[in-house]
């Protein structure tokens, strides 16, 4: 049996994926303006769980950052228990971004059911599958066909969703440029994604490791996170993720050699970032910078480096970021001898 077949074959086609979710988002076009003019929210909550919950992390930064309308993101679990608390005395008007590959994860069926009951404001569902619980109590449905999956781990589906926000927030911004360079993914990553494959090979032909730290700020938190989740559901291996420089507030005293620390860069904070790297490395941490040069020159103090095949507005590139986390995940676990196509105690769909 060859291992994690599935989840190699669903990485490797992100960018068939990509180009088939700007079609479908752009044909929604019409039905998503609707959606944004008829609720004019003051507070935009994204939720999901496990992947989605971590797109809906970067999915709110990344809209706040773009639109300035406030969004926060919460697990679909505090929303069915503490919404009532959290929002009792609040007057403000809120819309529920709801993100689920499946469609049919309980908690997330349940924010949605719930956002609905008390009339905090319309639903806009994202998923991959129609006619799904989640879809069938929303205002607004987006469906992602060319998404679905068959492995039990997110890959081609987190940033096929990602890519579809990220529309969706271009689209509500009315900002032309950025849509613009969103269209440009899907042929990007044609040459990202086999660049991520070598350089995720390479690291997991160098050694095992005993710690996989993510580091990533701004929009990229949520995509740190999602890079522990990959290596922990396939992989099983000890993994933490952190905004860059909170590392240095505590977990830091357990990086020494065996850790791999995975930058995910961005423009802002990128000196602080850089000394930061520095400082790992001498505690005989090996270090692999994504991407591995930005307008500041490449990074001296990596070991590994996806190459300069993006640099750009880090907003746009967001995607791009994920193949080489994905392969480290999937060839880590290879090594391992355990098949990333059935993680351990983890099913497609989490029903309580
Ligand atoms: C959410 C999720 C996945 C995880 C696993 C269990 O699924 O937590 O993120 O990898 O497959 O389910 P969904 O709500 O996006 O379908």
């Amino acid at each position: 049996m060859q291992l994690g077949l599935l989840t190699a074959r669903e990485i490797a086609g992100q960018p068939d994926s990509w180009q088939a979710t700007l079609d479908t988002v752009t044909e929604a076009t019409t039905r998503l303006r609707r959606f944004q003019q008829g609720g004019d929210p003051n507070e935009i909550v994204f939720s999901g769980c496990g992947s989605s919950y971590y797109l809906a992390i970067s999915g709110a930064f990344l809209l706040e950052s773009l639109s300035g309308i406030h969004c926060r993101a919460m697990p679909a679990s505090e929303i069915i228990n503490y919404g009532e608390h959290l929002w009792k005395r609040s007057t403000r008007k809120r819309e529920l971004i709801a993100i689920s590959r499946s469609g049919a994860t309980s908690e997330t069926v349940q924010a949605v059911r719930t956002f609905r009951k008390h009339a905090w404001g319309p639903v806009l569902s994202i998923g991959c599958y129609d006619h799904t619980p989640m879809h069938e109590s929303s205002d607004l449905a987006i469906t992602l066909q060319a998404a679905q999956e068959e492995s039990v781990v997110m890959t081609k589906a987190f940033t096929s969703i990602l890519l579809a926000i990220q529309y969706i927030a271009g689209l509500w911004t009315n900002n032309a440029p950025y849509l613009q360079e969103l269209s440009l993914l899907p042929k990007l990553s044609r040459k990202t994604v086999p660049q991520a494959q070598e350089v995720a090979r390479k690291i997991a032909d160098k050694r095992r490791y005993n710690n996989y730290f993510f580091l990533g700020a701004g929009p990229r938190y949520g995509l740190a996170l999602e890079g522990t989740l990959k290596v922990r559901e396939m992989a099983l291996q000890n993994t933490e993720a952190y905004h860059p420089l909170e590392i240095r507030h505590g977990p830091i005293s357990v990086v020494e050699d065996g850790a791999l620390v995975t930058l995910l860069q961005g423009r802002y904070g990128r000196d602080y970032e850089r000394a930061l790297l520095s400082d790992l490395k001498l505690l005989g941490a090996d270090i692999l910078a994504v991407p591995g040069e930005t307008e500041g020159g490449p990074l001296a103090d990596a070991d590994f480096t996806l190459g300069a095949a993006f640099t750009g507005n880090e907003f746009s590139l967001l995607p791009l970021y994920l193949p080489v986390v994905q392969y480290l995940g999937l060839f880590t676990a290879i090594k391992a001898g355990v098949d990333p196509d059935t993680p351990k105690n983890l099913s497609q769909v989490v029903e309580l």
